[in-house]
Formats: structure tokens, sequence, C-alpha cells
């Protein structure tokens, strides 16, 4: 058997050959994108794509990558082995023409199924054109065949068999040297790369295990397997996120050769997270089969609102940036002829998948839909939640945007202003409750300091929506009154106070006031808590009165500190503080607002984005559930008392 020949003689066809091989080698870029790294590690890529289709064919369940000690990698598969006899057009073994004539790629077989796109699947030529050498081995009808190139693709002898094999088993190995020639920045293997890309696929592809070995100094080896294919994607992309339902969304289908399989679920953030590919390779730029899911996801959950009574016949449709708050969604499509487009090529063109992709996507998600009312009215709450904030985030811009009729004697009706227009030395008081107000605005130096009463009633007995904050008063005055502009428009530069200040009692109404507010802050003026301009006014707790002294002091443990300093006989008279609201002009600007008396606290993001957090928990919640949340957590809401 050693040494059986099973192929003819060599001929003209050869030298068209090392032609074809010679152009790859002349221009690598044009083939590979770039012989840096990137390049480098392509070259896997695109042997693998070739083991890839063969699964895709339903012949093979396992590839196997190892990076060998001298950087040359090895693919292995388990599928029917390229076949080895002689292919009509070129005179030769079907396995030398895959390795040696360009483009020759999976097509050859007649199995007519490769679906590989982009740069990939321009075959397995090139890597032998790029290589040093380069050896393959065809398990199949009992035999092992084999063949080596050499110094970019030269033939060193046709296919030969060197050995028997069990009838059952079939696949094929290739190992490939790149060659240091043409790799001229590095030859040396990432694994890290591999291991992601080849996770990926098992992703992509369903039930097909990929193993990645290094067989280099620190031997190391990943198996990846993924019976559940995208859904399970889905789940390790939203693993520290905290999903808002549990049943993960999971559809596929085939039409004329095209197949889409999608899956998505939605988690508590405000970002999108969508990753759509083709043909196993990522589509940055989406193209036609995104379009398509994305545009049946608006029109199904728009539907399903509607059909609920959730979305009102007068209300205006969720849009597409509404449904897609806080999804996580993988779209992969196959398509055995792609048309790649835009700037990177990264862009699928196929028009007729737009519909299609459409078609599949959205009857399945009405279905889903039906069959999971819990999951259906999270989702849909979660995109009316969406909606109505961005209907009020645009309210705000165009408050914002009309500095022009800012309405001066409205406006200053409302906010007690200070003279001074030095923003650096300007602070604005946000009080809590009328009676306040006017004591801080009598106590106030009304040179640097504003003051803005706010009506705590009216926050408290409303639900505490953003979008209905922004419809408040005195909110907008707000937002008016710091002269920054918000969304696109935001200029930290224009604002016109150094410091904001917060002032409000400390029980559970002034907690909910202040949680609003920071939430409010973090949302739209985020850089001004960044900077460092907001901070919470802290009224003290007790008053120490001893002969003609008055201590005020914050808490138990100063008032005990503070006492402790007295001395043993003194007499002392000690008062719990009223609220805000009770305190005079005088008693205010003396605990609170004096320059070189008070005390603030600095806010900080983190403390902003606790108050987000809980804001968004009191917002998801129905108004029972919410006072309860509110009365239960009464201390962790005072836990944000600064
Ligand atoms: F292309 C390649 F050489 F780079 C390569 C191809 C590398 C690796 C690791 C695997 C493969 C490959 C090719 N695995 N399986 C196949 N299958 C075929 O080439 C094949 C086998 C049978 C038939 C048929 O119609 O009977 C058709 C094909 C395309």
């Amino acid at each position: 058997m050693d040494n059986e020949r099973v192929e003819g003689s060599y001929d003209a066809s050869s030298i068209q050959v090392l032609e074809g091989l010679e152009a790859v080698r002349k221009r690598p870029g044009m083939y590979i994108g770039t012989t840096s790294s990137r390049g480098l590690h392509h070259l896997v890529w695109e042997i693998v794509d070739n083991a890839i289709d063969e699964a895709l064919a339903g012949y093979c369940t396992h590839i196997e990558v190892t990076i060998n000690e001298d950087n040359s990698i090895t693919v292995k598969d388990d599928g029917r082995g390229i076949p080895t006899d002689i292919h009509p057009k070129t005179g030769k073994s079907t396995v030398e023409t895959v390795y040696t004539v360009l483009h020759a790629g999976g097509k050859f077989g007649g199995g007519g199924y490769k679906v590989s796109g982009g740069l990939h699947g321009v075959g397995a030529s090139v890597v032998n054109a790029l290589s040093d050498w380069l050896e393959v081995k065809v398990y199949r009808d009992g035999n092992v065949y084999y063949q080596r190139y050499s110094n970019g693709g030269h033939v060193e002898e046709p296919l030969k068999v060197i050995d028997s094999c069990d009838k059952n088993r079939t696949g094929t190995t290739v190992t490939f040297k790149p060659d240091d020639q043409i790799f001229t920045e590095t030859l040396v293997y990432d694994y890290d790369v591999l291991r992601t890309r080849l996770q990926e696929l098992a992703f992509l592809n369903k039930g097909l295990r990929l193993t990645l070995y290094d067989d280099r100094i620190d031997k190391r080896k990943d198996t990846f397997c993924y019976e559940g294919g995208l859904t399970e994607y889905v789940q390790m992309l939203n693993k520290n996120k905290n999903p808002i339902h549990e049943n993960i969304v999971d559809i596929s289908g085939f039409e004329n050769d095209i197949s889409i399989e999608v899956a998505l679920q939605y988690n508590d953030t405000y970002n999108s997270n969508i990753y759509s590919f083709v043909n196993n390779i990522i589509t940055p730029e989406g193209g036609t089969h995104e379009d398509g899911v994305k545009r049946a996801l608006t029109r199904v959950i728009n539907k399903y609102a509607v059909s609920q009574n959730i979305l009102k016949e007068k209300d205006d449709s969720l849009t597409g940036e509404d449904v897609q708050e806080g999804i996580t969604m993988i779209i992969s499509c196959k398509h055995p002829n792609p048309q790649f487009e835009g700037q990177t090529k990264t862009k699928l063109g196929n028009s007729e998948v737009r519909s299609i992709a459409d078609k599949i996507f959205s009857e399945a998600l009405e279905r889903f839909l039906l069959e999971h009312p819990d999951e259906a009215r999270v989702i849909v709450e979660k995109a009316m939640t969406a909606g109505r904030a961005r209907v009020a985030a645009k309210k705000a811009r165009e408050l914002t945007r009309r500095k022009g009729d800012l309405d001066i004697t409205n406006f200053y009706g409302k906010l007690s202003d200070c003279k001074s227009k030095d923003a650096s030395v300007s602070e604005i008081f946000i009080v809590e409750g009328d009676s306040a107000g006017g004591s801080a605005i009598k106590g106030r130096d009304s040179m640097t300091q504003a003051i803005l009463p706010l009506r705590g009633k009216i926050l408290n007995v409303e639900k505490a929506r953003l979008d209905r904050a922004l419809s408040n008063e005195e909110i907008r005055t707000i937002i008016t009154a710091f002269g920054t502009g918000i969304g696109d428009e935001f200029d930290l530069s224009k604002l016109r106070y150094n410091k904001i200040i917060i002032m409000t009692d400390a029980d559970v109404d002034g907690s909910h006031i202040r949680v609003l507010l920071l939430t409010l802050f973090y949302r739209f003026f985020r850089p001004i808590v960044e900077a460092g301009h907001v901070y919470a006014a802290q009224p003290p707790l007790f008053c120490i009165k001893h002969g003609k002294t008055i201590k005020y002091v914050l808490n138990e443990e100063e008032r005990d500190q503070y006492l402790a300093t007295l001395s043993p006989n003194t007499k002392y008279d000690v008062s719990r503080m009223k609220g805000l609201g009770e305190m005079d002009a005088e008693e205010l600007n003396e605990t609170t607002m004096d320059i070189t008396k008070r005390v603030l606290r600095k806010i900080t993001v983190d403390d902003a984005m606790a108050a987000d957090d809980v804001f968004s928990k009191l917002m998801g919640e129905e108004v029972e559930p919410r006072r309860q949340f509110i009365e239960e957590n009464a201390t962790f809401a005072t836990n944000l008392d600064f």
C-alpha cells in the first residue's frame, strides 16, 4: 500500500497553478488583508472555515485546532475527508486542486453548500501559498492519504496513500507553518485570539464541538460546544447583567436556502447589545438581515402592546430605539451567496434577506409573546418606559433650547436668583417646601446665593417617573436655571452656579426628593456631578445651649462628643431641631447656609448612581408595592442622607 500513486502526470497546468500562488505571495494583502498578526491568524480561519462548511453540511461534529510547538497550526475535522479522486477540470486529485488552485474553495466537490463570506473562504490555496510548508492527511475509505507542499505551495509529491485506517474513520487533518518571509512582524500565535473566535463559532453553530490545544511551553486546552447555540451566547453576554425575564427568545427559520436564527433577552440597562453575523462572520455595519429583524421587532411589539390595550390608539408608536433599550440580541444569517457592501464590506446587501428575516422573526416572536404573557408584559413595559423617557427628554430639550422665550417673570417667580453673574462664586439651594424656601430666601446672602423652593408634596404624590418629573414645573425651572442645556446640547461651561446644594429634610419624603433630584442629575447632568458641583446641605439634628453659647451638631455621636467636652457642672440644654420648614431665617442661615459655619457633603457619581438604581426600582412598580418599598426601605433611603 505504501507510496501508492493515486494521480497521473503533470502538465502545463502546473505552471499556471504556480503563477497563481506566486501572485498571492506577491500581494498577500489582497488575499488576507494584512501580513500582521491579524493576517497570521486569518490563515487559521481560512482553514477552519472549510471544516465548518463540512459541519454545516451535516458531516462533521468536532473540529480541533492545535498550536504546535513551532507555531505551526494543525486543524483536524471528522468530516467526510476531502475527496481524493481525480478532479475532471485539473486532472489532479481534488485534494491537490483545493490546495493549489485559487478560489477552489469548497465548491469543488459539487456539494454546493459553501457558505463562506467576506474575506473568508478564499481558500486553502492561499494559506498554502503563504506557508513555509503544509501537510494534509485525508482519512477516507479505510486509507490515509497524504500530501506535502513547501516553499509557498510547491507540490513535493502527488497525493499518496501512506497508511490504512478503520473503514469508519473519516476526516481531514491539515498542518501548516506560516512563511517567515511573508509574516515578517510576528509568527507567534495568540491563544486567546484563537480561543475567542472558536468559542464564537461554537455559539454560532449549535452542537458543533470546537477544541483548541496549545502544545507550546504553557500547555492549555479549551473545548466549546453549545447545545443551546445562540441562546447560550445571549446568556453569556447577559451574565453580569440583570435579565428582566427568564426565557430567552429563541427563533430560527429557513427559506430559499437562507437560514435566520435569532436569540434575545432584555436586561435592566438602557443600552442595546445587538450583534449580527452572516455565515459566521460578524457584520458590524448590519445590513438586510439586521434591518429585517429590527423592523419586525418594532412592529410586533407595537402590535402586541395595542392588542393588550397597553398602548392606546391615540399614543405614539414605540420606536426602534424604545424596543431595543436593554436588549441583548444575536442575529445569525446563513446565505449561499452573500453580497457585502459598505465601508468595510461588512454589511449584508442581499435585498431578499430583509423580508425573509422579517417574516421568520415576526411570526415566531408573535407566537412567543402569546405563549409567554409574563415575558411579554415586562418586555412591553420596558419599551413603554423607554418611550416615555424619550418623549420627556425631547420635551426637556425643546424647553432648554427655547432660551429666548424663557419666561422671565414666571421663572423668577420661582427662582430667587443671586445678584452675582459670576458662576464661580454663585450657589443655588434647591429647598424642599415653600416655608423652608421662604426662610432660606430671607436668610441667604443674596449676592451669591440663589434659592429654588420645591413643592415637595407635588413630587411625593406624583408617581416618581422621570417623564413626569420633567413635566414638573419646578424641575423644568432647575434645568433652565442651570443654564447648561441637556442631551446633545449640554455644555458644562455654561453652568451658572459653582455649587448646587440640595437642601431637604432627613426623613422619608426628603430622601425621596433627593433620590429624584440625584436621578435627574445623573441622567441629564452627569458631567455636573462628575465635576463635583453637587452638594447636600446637612441641617443639624441637635442644638446645644449652655450659657451664651449655641452649638449645632449633625447627629447623636457629635452631640455626645460635644457634651463630653463641657466641664462637669455646666448647665446645658439639648433640643432636637425641627424640620427645615420650622426653622426661621436666622436659624437656617446659621445652621445650613452660612459659608463659614455650614457643613456640606459633596455628592459623588457613586451616590448619584445609587440613587438612579433606587429610582429604577421605584418606577418599575405599581403604586402600592412602591409605597411598600419606600416604607420598608426607609432606613435604606436614609442611607442616601448625606
Ligand atoms: F480546505 C481545506 F483544505 F482547507 C480543508 C478542508 C481543511 C480542513 C481542516 C477540512 C476540510 C474539509 C473538507 N473537511 N471536510 C471537507 N469536505 C469535503 O471537502 C467534501 C467531502 C465530500 C464531498 C462529497 O460531495 O462527497 C464534498 C466535499 C466538499
